[in-house]
């Protein structure tokens, strides 16, 4: 952004013109920065929890640091420092971030999560099957003859994708959307496919069966860069067209469609979105689509490939984006060469913890043992609505003796702490950040002085770090003392490895990282074990004990799965098949336009469009309950129960509802409070979708 500062007041936001992947400039969400930051709820001073009247009272800046260094120490005697939670959620990224870490090593270690709420499934799939989680610049997609938007919603997700898709649609490319919802981005879509949540992984290998049997593939391609096409054909073939069709709930016509335009209507790009790995099953379903690249040549050529995510800028381990909860080394090795189980496998010399799931969250703070939490330290991130199991993670947060939250606003996870300490924005701290689609790295510019009493996430562990009697020796080139001058020149120090990069260069604009690939995997290197795209992937199956092979299994929860057999997630025991079917409809909690997750829905800008949650509802569906538009309803299951307004939309998938996350408590939507802690099948993310509902009409309401 090029930010306009008049009187020390932001005045003025626009797109930084050379970034190449924001042409349209700023989104709603961008511009509403301006009232995100003065906005008079914002929080600008430690406030304390009165444990009398439960309300929250103003504090010093001293009276908060003297109360947090009295907890630490004692908790830090009685029960070692393992007995605190360090949880950071994606909230704002930066190479500052890491410092967090470095104060809890010195504090003598802490217990932290490990996983992600957000992409893990896809980033192991993508990482077991190329080498690598990188892809072409936002730009290359206009080159595409096909573009498969598979669970991805772009327009509202990715906004500035979206320019560069109906620049290869006003070309004469194809747009394919492959979601159970009608959404803004199959506006222009020539086919969009429906399929039953949960159920790509089978719709991908009948596909796949499909382009072999019809030799649509790139021989040349598969020989010299495939491990594993021949197993692979006879495990794909084996998913006929007509089964896919059951399972998936996609008419055959439909699959003999696509499989023809990835056959022969390349470059082929497939932009697949997160919908699809919020499930049990994940790992194998991005495989599965995945495969389909590799099979007809669409990797490493101009127009195609498979845009997931571009950590080719994530060039600092600590900002491995968004995985930068993770002690220093952590992240690196999950997303690069290293494994998650002997990162897993704690050090004994590490005072670190890294034991809890982050999707299991709540269950496993209160099942944590030896020692047992008493505090947690949350910055960052809002847990309460954005975890699973929304009432496990209250009652877990509920059970500590000293919570401190970190954030901008009054938020659910902020309202459960005993100290509320006030949040910067991104004006107020100089950081350097990476990306995760486009392939700059930037720096964000201390624009103005923190607005009231607000301190930087890195002056707070500065200044508790020199209570607990840290000197300038021991800070050195760990935690930046509170200066603009001490930040930049940490932050100088963190891109001297780099040749080229610095704060002067950062300053003039966006920078492409190092060896960056425009088109990725352009040189056809791939950091497999074997050196090529591994569709049979022994890794896997050591790791995950997954078939080595992508293959489809039922989500966990599902209507398909047999009443006398059993499934099980990877975190939890095996369920019957009655049990699992218990629900008839399908939980879908989607982003949404305007806001970040929990994030922009309290401010005026964005509120104009929309101040209220609601479920969406097949007309069908709602008919058979005895439900109208506008008729208020209860969404509910075992876990929790959300009462809403309905809508109904045609172009939902019969047997699925949507109400899009990120609601707070107090908005009556907050959809975590239905969905259980649940891992999916690789890489420790959420099951979020792996959920079953039912809905009824709340009688009398009107
Ligand atoms: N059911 C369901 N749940 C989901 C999802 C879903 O699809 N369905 N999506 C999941 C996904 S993909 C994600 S990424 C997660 C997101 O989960 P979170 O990262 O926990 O969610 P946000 O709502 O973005 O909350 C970020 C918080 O950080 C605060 N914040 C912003 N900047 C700063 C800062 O500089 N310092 C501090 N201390 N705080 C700051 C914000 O005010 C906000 O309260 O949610 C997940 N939850
Ligand atoms: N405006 C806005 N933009 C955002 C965010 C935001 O909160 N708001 N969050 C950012 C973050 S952290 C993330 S992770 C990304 C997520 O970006 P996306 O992946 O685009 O978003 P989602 O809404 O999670 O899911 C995309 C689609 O998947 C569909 N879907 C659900 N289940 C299935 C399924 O089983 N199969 C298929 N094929 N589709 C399915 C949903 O209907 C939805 O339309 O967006 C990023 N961009
Ligand atoms: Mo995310």
């Amino acid at each position: 952004m090029v930010v306009e500062i008049e009187d020390g007041r932001i005045r003025r936001l626009e797109a930084h013109p050379e970034n190449r992947a924001t042409p349209e400039g700023i989104c709603l969400k961008g511009l509403s920065y301006y009232e995100r930051v003065y906005s008079p709820d914002r929080i600008l001073h430690p406030l304390r929890k009165n444990q009398g009247t439960g309300e929250f009272e103003r504090v010093s800046w001293n009276e908060a640091l003297d109360l947090i260094v009295e907890n630490l120490e004692r908790f830090r005697v009685d029960s070692g420092p393992q007995s605190v939670l360090y949880y950071a959620g994606s909230g704002t990224k930066g190479l500052l971030n890491g410092v967090g870490m470095d104060f809890w090593r010195l504090y003598g270690g802490c217990t932290t999560t490990y996983g992600d709420l957000c992409w893990p499934a896809g980033l192991e799939a993508t990482r077991l099957t190329l080498g690598d989680n990188k892809h072409s610049a936002p730009w290359d997609i206009a080159e595409a003859r096909l573009i498969v938007m598979w669970g991805k919603n772009a327009s509202e997700t990715n906004i500035h994708q979206m320019a560069f898709v109906e620049q290869a649609l006003d070309g004469g490319a194809k747009l394919v959307v492959i979601d159970p919802r009608r959404t803004q981005t199959s506006e222009r879509a020539e086919l969009l496919i429906q399929p039953r949540p949960g159920t790509d992984g089978a719709l991908a290998l009948a596909i796949a069966g499909l382009i072999i049997d019809n030799r649509w593939i790139d021989v040349k391609f598969v020989s010299d860069h495939v491990l594993g096409f021949e197993r692979f054909s006879a495990s794909a073939r084996g998913m006929t067209p007509e089964r896919a069709a059951e399972i998936t709930d996609v008419p055959v016509a439909y699959i003999h469609r696509l499989a023809e335009l990835i056959g022969t209507h390349g470059p082929v790009t497939i932009s697949p979105g997160f919908g699809m790995q919020r499930f049990t099953n994940s790992g194998q379903t991005m495989r599965s689509i995945l495969a389909l690249l590799a099979i007809t040549g669409n990797i490493g050529k101009p127009g195609a490939g498979w845009v997931y995510a571009n950590l080719q800028s994530q060039i600092f381990d600590e900002v491995k984006d968004p995985i930068a909860c993770y002690p220093p080394g952590f992240a690196t090795a999950q997303m690069g060469q290293g494994g998650l189980d002997e990162n897993l496998a704690v050090d004994a010399e590490d005072p670190v913890r890294v034991s809890i799931s982050t999707a299991l969250l709540g269950q496993q703070m209160l099942a944590t043992a030896d020692p047992p939490l008493r505090m947690a330290w949350v910055e960052r991130g809002n847990p309460v609505t954005q975890n699973p199991e929304t009432h496990t993670v209250l009652d877990a947060f509920r059970s500590l003796e000293f919570v401190v939250v970190i954030d901008q606003f009054l938020t659910d996870t902020a309202r459960e702490a005993d100290l509320i300490l006030p949040a910067k924005t991104m004006f107020e701290q100089s950081d350097v950040i990476g990306a995760y689609w486009h392939p700059y790295i930037q720096i964000k510019q201390k624009m103005i002085e923190p607005l009231g009493e607000v301190k930087p996430e890195s002056e707070v562990y500065y200044l508790l770090a020199r209570r607990l009697g840290f000197d300038e020796e021991a800070l050195a080139g760990r935690i930046p003392g509170p200066s603009d001058a001490e930040i930049e020149s940490f932050l100088e120090a963190r891109l001297a490895p780099f040749e080229g990069l610095s704060l002067a260069e950062l300053r003039k604009g966006p920078m492409l990282p190092p060896d960056h690939q425009e088109v990725a995997f352009s040189n056809f290197l791939f950091s497999t074990p074997s050196g090529k795209i591994e569709l049979y992937s022994e890794e896997a199956a050591a790791r995950w004990d997954v078939e080595p092979l992508p293959t489809f299994t039922e989500p966990v929860e599902s209507l398909r799965v047999q009443e006398s057999s059993t499934v099980a997630g990877p975190t939890e025991p095996a369920v019957t098949g009655a049990e699992s079917a218990r629900y008839p409809l399908h939980f879908m909690t989607p982003n949404t336009k305007n806001r970040i997750h929990s994030q922009f829905n309290n401010l005026q800008m964005i509120r104009q469009f929309g101040d209220q949650p609601f479920v969406l509802m097949n007309p069908d569906d709602a008919a058979a309950r005895d439900i109208r538009d506008g008729d208020l309803a209860e969404v509910f299951n075992d876990r929790g129960r959300l009462r809403l307004g309905v809508r109904l939309e045609n172009g939902l998938k019969a047997g699925c509802v949507v109400v899009t996350n990120g609601w707070w408590i107090s908005e009556g939507g907050t959809v975590n409070f239905c969905s259980i802690g649940r891992e999916t099948d690789m890489g420790h993310g959420a099951a979020f979708h792996d959920n079953m509902v039912d809905v009824r009409r709340v009688a009398g309401a009107d």
